[in-house]
């Protein structure tokens, strides 16, 4: 549909003139912004930055706003807006939106562009019934002001917040419990800031621990025995398996804002360190294991790739920890970056900066474990890098906003090993082929891309032992859509996908959104783990798949499971299989 087509059916036409020409003054090129909807508002989730006090500067060529005004204004920018706009608003993967571009527009121009959005991207924020006329005129008289920069987040921040709730010496010294550690699943509670831990045998849950704000991942340590969870707010907890009942045993916040956490996984190293990176401020810590106490920060500041320009956010997306050498692999979003930590010697600490490509977000291994795949998710592109050379592979074009978690590999019948995403922006599942050793030809290009049930994939799963592909879609707006799961089978791709009814198998009754996320193998790879996640005040439920008969196995719920959303196998997280 055309940009002037799109405007009409929202905007009266005295506004639709206007529209325009904030869309084409905004938009970065004359083409239709792919991003959907859906994509928009994931991007837009709300920082914890909205809670932190800062300075109001007063422009005396912006327009008046009170004290009150401005901070009602910036809690609203940090909650829907600054996820794209970046916090200093010199742009992400939105338009910058700095004093020198939105005061030459004035406050009549940036309204019509708040109420009623863009065909470039820009969310319709006014029509939607998001926010009322006099929140938009708030906006856009807030966009003009100057950009209020949150507090660093330094060593003794950092150590302000560090509790060590039990020490090293303190702690069991073997397992306490009768659980099969390793088909424990570490379970988001999304929006109670909690993670459930279930064990995976009995389907029972084994203790809901506290965590931090909009709780995000799980990663484990190497031996398996310690689970670190990251929250939006940057808060880490460290939650020990062999106690009696597994529960925090540290805890730590690294900065204001984060999304990724992980633990050396090296010969020699292992739970010896762990790493955090921050969205806010741009940098990551490294850690001890055994405690979280932090040993060294370093800032992500820097110039971008490309153009080599200063970013002066570069947000930290996915860590991994190699398996070749003593590195971690921390991916820098803004600047396109992928830098290789060297952790052998932290006082002389040796990066090597990987050229990738902007908007890195998230990715994985490669069945070897050689190569870690990332998405560039706005450039539409999966960086390879090497993780024995500490070199760039490859940069392989793919379908529009490439969203693998950490992918899934499997074995194709020609190109050979593959490693598969599916996108945000489309229906395709690209298979990218990953053994230039005996599949030269086939290596880093889009060897097959299948289709799936439509766009707003977010994650994709199979396993070594399975010949199934599971392939998400909570994000499609079409609720047949995201309450299913599509699933492939890896030795008959041509006869295309099976629909599972996940939802309809949870028996959720009454209103519910029931978008289902993130396929979790168990660690035998012969059950699935379904989230069937609702809103805060509606059912959930967690439901589980036998890969062999595709039929339901059990379904887990319990009013506790409130908004789950992403769920880690111990086993499968500590081996990075996938
Ligand atoms: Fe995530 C992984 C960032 C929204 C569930 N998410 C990641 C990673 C990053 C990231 C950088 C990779 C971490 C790593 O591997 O070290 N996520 C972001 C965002 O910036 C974004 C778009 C917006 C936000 O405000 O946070 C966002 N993420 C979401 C959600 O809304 C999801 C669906 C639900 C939720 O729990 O918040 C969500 N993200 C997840 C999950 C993973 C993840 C389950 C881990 C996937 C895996 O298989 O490892």
């Amino acid at each position: 549909m055309s940009a002037l087509a799109t405007l009409k059916r929202h905007v009266p036409v005295a506004a639709a003139v206007l529209a325009l020409s904030v869309a084409s003054a905004f938009a970065q090129d004359k083409k239709e912004h792919p991003t959907s909807e859906a994509e928009i508002k994931y991007q837009a989730g709300g920082s914890p930055l909205a809670g932190v006090d800062m300075y109001q500067d007063i422009n005396p060529k912006a327009p008046p706003m009170s004290k009150a005004e401005f901070d009602k204004a910036r809690q609203i920018y940090f909650e829907r807006c600054a996820g794209c706009h970046g916090v200093l608003r010199k742009g992400a993967t939105g338009k910058p939106l700095t004093p020198d571009i939105t005061l030459a527009r004035g406050t009549e121009f940036l309204k019509v562009f708040i109420k009623y959005g863009s065909p470039a991207g820009m969310p319709n924020w006014g029509t939607s019934g998001d926010l009322n006329d006099a929140e938009v005129d708030l906006m856009a008289r807030y966009v003009q002001q100057t950009p209020p920069t949150p507090p660093e987040f330094g060593m003794a921040e950092m150590k302000a917040t560090w509790k060590v709730l039990i020490p090293p010496d303190k702690r069991p010294k073997k397992k306490m419990n009768g659980y099969n550690i390793e088909n424990i699943f570490s379970t988001t509670l999304r929006d109670t800031g909690e993670v459930a831990l279930i064990d995976g045998d009995t389907k029972k849950i084994i203790n809901i621990v506290k965590t931090g704000y909009a709780v995000h991942i799980s990663r484990t340590s190497a031996s398996g025995r310690y689970i670190y969870v990251i929250g939006r707010d940057a808060k880490i907890n460290m939650i020990d398996l062999w106690m009696e009942k597994p529960d925090n045993v540290a805890e730590i916040r690294t900065g204001l804002e984060a999304r990724s956490v992980d633990t050396s996984k090296f010969k020699g190293f292992e739970d010896k360190l762990a790493i955090a990176g921050s969205y806010w401020p741009p940098q990551f810590v490294i850690m001890k294991g055994d405690t979280l106490e932090p040993i060294k920060i370093v800032s992500t500041r820097g110039m971008t790739v490309d153009t080599q320009e200063f970013h002066p956010e570069p947000r930290v997306a996915a860590i991994v920890a190699s398996h070749f050498k003593p590195e971690f692999v921390v991916n820098v979003k803004e600047t396109g970056k992928i830098l290789m930590v060297n952790y052998r010697d932290l006082e002389n600490l040796n990066i090597t900066e990987v050229p990738a490509a902007r908007f890195l977000h998230d990715g994985g291994w490669d069945a070897s474990k050689r190569y870690f795949l990332v998405a560039a998710n706005q450039s539409n592109k999966i960086a390879v890098v090497d993780a024995k050379t500490s070199k760039r592979e490859a940069i392989v074009d793919v379908d529009k906003i490439p969203h693998p978690g950490r992918g899934a590999n499997f074995v194709h019948p020609k190109c050979g090993p593959v490693w598969a995403t599916g996108h945000l922006g489309s229906e395709k599942i690209a298979l990218i082929g990953t053994d230039p050793a005996k599949h030269k030809q086939y290596a880093w290009k889009v060897c097959e891309y299948l289709d799936g049930q439509g766009g707003g994939n977010l994650f994709i799963k199979t396993h070594p032992k399975s010949k199934h592909l599971y392939v998400d879609t909570p994000l499609n707006p079409d609720p047949k859509l995201h309450r299913s799961i599509a699933v492939f089978d890896t030795t008959n791709l041509k006869a295309g996908f099976k629909v599972l009814p996940i939802f309809e198998w949870a028996g959720i009754k009454g209103e519910a959104a029931g978008r289902i996320v993130q396929p979790e193998y168990n660690k035998a790879g012969d059950e699935v783990w379904f989230a069937v996640w609702s809103a805060k005040n509606q059912e959930s439920a967690l439901v589980v798949v036998d890969d062999k008969t595709l039929k339901l196995k059990a379904v887990i719920k319990d009013p506790r499971l409130i908004t789950p959303t992403g769920h880690f196998n111990i086993y499968n997280t500590q081996h990075d299989v996938y």
